[in-house]
């Protein structure tokens, strides 16, 4: 579907204006790649159609161009189409994979395994699949090749007992994948099976496995998997070369499953995050849509940039200011906080930090963004005020526990006193305002990535 988007896109590229005739164009040609991606033709409809009326009715936003107005209109209405992004988070968990046969469940139970592992994660892998004796293979020869132990029993035909031992056996061990048989329908014997493993393993994730070639059939069968053994998200697999991947995704979308990963090829790296705007972003074959978006809402000035260094520099550090450098970091390209980081005294010396560790720590800074976001005003710039009733609001708010705010909590005032410290070196002070006129990046000083990557990331500390 990428190319025909492109092609959509590139026709308001030069338009100053949006009128109704450009806009009719561009949505016919939205539609055309749509329903040639398998989108089911109605809500292909229903989607151009708010394009169209969304393109005309809005103002561009300050700052925007005609083309970038288009741009934002006509993600809004695909990210709607694909539904929210939900992740599978780096933590303590049982791993399910479910699904009909070939859909991918075993090579995707490698491809997670490697995942976990590359982030610092001890991860094991069970072969519960004991009717297809090669399944065993497959598996172990997959475990032998990424260094990840997989527990098996041959001649074993009880899969619940298998995965009884193999979590036995994989005690210490953080995150545990288990393989499961596939079916070639979903039959009572499968959904029987599914539960008692469930059961057995208490699983923190059921996740489905299908294939991105089946089309608009993934919806009924998300569907029907779902009814069976409630799962907790969809990997689809195969995304590589399907022209129905469009279908895949929308279809799982509408029965309201979160697909979390999308796998795009054979081999055991070829698994991604589902990651809705960029993935928006490659279809309509534009690196920097989350620019575009990012230009929608608001952009920090150089000035606001500058303030927030003063603001740091004064001692006087909230919430606020917490929060705009987590901003500003999670606007940096990869290699700019890569950079960054490496320049701060006692963290980049020793090696710097793997591309899996900084990968790591932008996922907690997104998390905490979310926690400051649902804080009030009076909350950012006060935050003693935060206590009892408060904090439970704001856990609320964030999709998160209490205890996970008081940690942020913590990174904030351990911050705090970083900054005191940092105040009394006059070197260090310099260095941070250069950086700041520099094209902002301020305020890292205060950050200890190898706290923040944690247990997960294992990254260097302090010296
Ligand atoms: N191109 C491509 N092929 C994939 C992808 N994921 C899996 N495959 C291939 O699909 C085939 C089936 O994958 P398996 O992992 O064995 O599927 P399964 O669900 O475990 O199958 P059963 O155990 O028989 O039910 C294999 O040839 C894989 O290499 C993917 O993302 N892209
Ligand atoms: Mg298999």
């Amino acid at each position: 579907m990428s190319s025909s988007l492109k092609s959509a896109l590139r026709k308001v590229a030069g338009a100053s204006k949006v009128d109704a005739a450009l806009i009719k164009e561009v949505t016919h040609d939205i539609e055309v790649a749509l329903i040639r991606a398998d989108v089911n033709v109605k809500l292909t409809r229903e989607i151009t159609k708010e394009i169209a009326r969304k393109s005309l009715e809005t103002d561009p936003k300050a700052g925007m161009s005609v083309r970038e107005h288009v741009i934002k209109v006509v993600h809004d209405e695909l990210a709607r189409l694909l539904g929210e992004a939900r992740e599978v988070r780096l933590k303590r968990q049982r791993i399910m994979l479910v699904g009909l046969y070939g859909q991918g469940k075993t090579t995707t139970a490698g491809k997670l395994g490697k995942y976990f592992q590359t982030r610092g994660i001890k991860t094991a892998l069970i072969a519960a699949d004991v009717h297809r004796p090669a399944a065993i293979d497959q598996l172990a020869q997959l475990g032998a090749k990424l260094a990840i132990p997989v527990y098996f029993e041959r001649n074993q035909k009880d899969a619940v007992k298998v995965v009884r031992d193999g979590l036995d056996k994989f005690l210490a061990h953080d995150v545990v994948i288990i393989d499961t048989a596939g079916r070639d329908a979903l039959s009572d014997d499968l959904i029987r099976e599914m539960e008692a493993i469930a059961r057995e393993s208490q699983a923190d994730e059921k996740l489905l496995v299908i294939d991105a070639t089946v089309g608009q059939q993934a919806g009924p069968q998300a569907e029907a998997f779902h009814k069976a053994v409630h799962i907790t998200g969809v990997v689809i697999t195969k995304m590589d070369g399907s022209a129905k991947a469009g279908g895949a995704l929308s279809a799982v979308a509408t029965v309201k499953a979160p697909v979390v990963f999308i796998g795009v090829g054979e081999k055991v790296d070829d698994l991604e995050r589902f990651h809705p705007t960029r993935f928006i972003g490659r279809m309509l074959g534009m690196g920097d849509i989350e620019g575009i978006l990012e230009k929608a809402t608001e952009v920090a000035s150089e000035e606001e940039l500058e303030a927030t260094g003063r603001e740091l520099l004064s001692g006087r550090l909230t919430l606020r200011t917490f929060y705009h450098q987590l901003e500003i970091m999670s606007r940096m390209q990869d290699n700019q906080l890569k950079q960054l980081v490496e320049s701060i005294p006692g963290i980049g010396i020793a090696g710097g930090l793997s591309s899996e560790q900084m990968a790591v720590s932008l996922e907690t800074m997104r998390k905490y963004r979310v926690m400051l976001d649902s804080m009030t005003a009076e909350e950012l710039d006060e935050p003693d005020v935060i206590r009892g009733p408060r904090l439970e609001r704001i856990a609320r708010g964030a999709g998160t526990s209490v205890a996970e705010i008081r940690a942020m909590m913590q990174r904030y005032e351990m911050l705090k006193k970083q900054v005191n410290m940092f105040r009394s070196n006059r070197g260090l002070q310099k260095q941070l305002m250069k950086m700041l006129k520099d094209g902002g990046a301020e305020g890292l000083e205060g950050f200890d990535l190898g706290e923040l990557t944690g247990k997960a990331g294992g990254g260097p500390k302090r010296r």
